[in-house]
């Protein structure tokens, strides 16, 4: 299957952004970074909420490091890192986890709907630009209280990792607009 261009660069974006210490290489260092930052992202999650994000965190990094790490020297290079859209079968569950942990701690008080706040604020912990998030928010369709459902959140992070996809509303995510 040969990825989408928007699918390459959903891809190279979240590379960027998973290295955050900015070394040009993704390394455990930049998810425990990675992690602390958006575990706090949102004060009034408990702990079980945060705890889950971290360990989704960490499973995502031992899921890349053991698929993706083809030279062996505990790190991915963007190179290794492109084959990432090629194989997505390989870190479906990952990805799964990760979307749920991530779109589950948008929801402190658990009543299944993320408010723009705490999606703004996990999102920017992130690294994506807020303009790019706010739109992401909007093409998400929030009700008349400005809130999402954590499902449609979930479902939209694991589309965003899809080498098929094209047009989804991650794809505002990659929009260079400054912001
Ligand atoms: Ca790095
Ligand atoms: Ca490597």
């Amino acid at each position: 299957m040969t990825p989408t261009s928007e699918a390459t660069d959903r891809a190279r974006l979240v590379f960027s952004l998973f290295d955050a210490d900015g070394n040009g290489y993704l390394e455990l260092a930049d998810f425990d970074l990675m992690s602390s930052r958006v575990v706090a992202a949102v004060p009034t999650a408990g702990d079980a909420l945060k705890d889950r994000l971290a360990r989704s965190f960490r499973q995502y990094w031992d899921t890349l490091l053991a698929e993706l790490d083809a030279n062996g020297d505990g790190r991915i290079s963007p190179e290794e890192f492109e084959s990432v859209v090629l194989n997505p079968q390989r870190f479906d569950a990952a990805v799964d986890e990760f979307a749920e942990a991530l779109a589950a701690m948008g929801d402190p008080d658990g009543d299944g709907l993320v408010a723009r706040p705490e999606f703004l604020a996990l999102m920017v912990a992130i690294g994506f630009r807020r303009r790019n998030i706010e739109t992401l928010f909007d093409a998400f369709g929030p009700d008349g209280s400005d809130r999402v459902r954590v499902a449609t959140w979930a479902d939209g992070i694991r589309d965003y990792y899809r080498p098929e996809k094209s047009g989804i509303p991650g794809d505002h995510l990659t929009a260079s607009a400054s912001g």
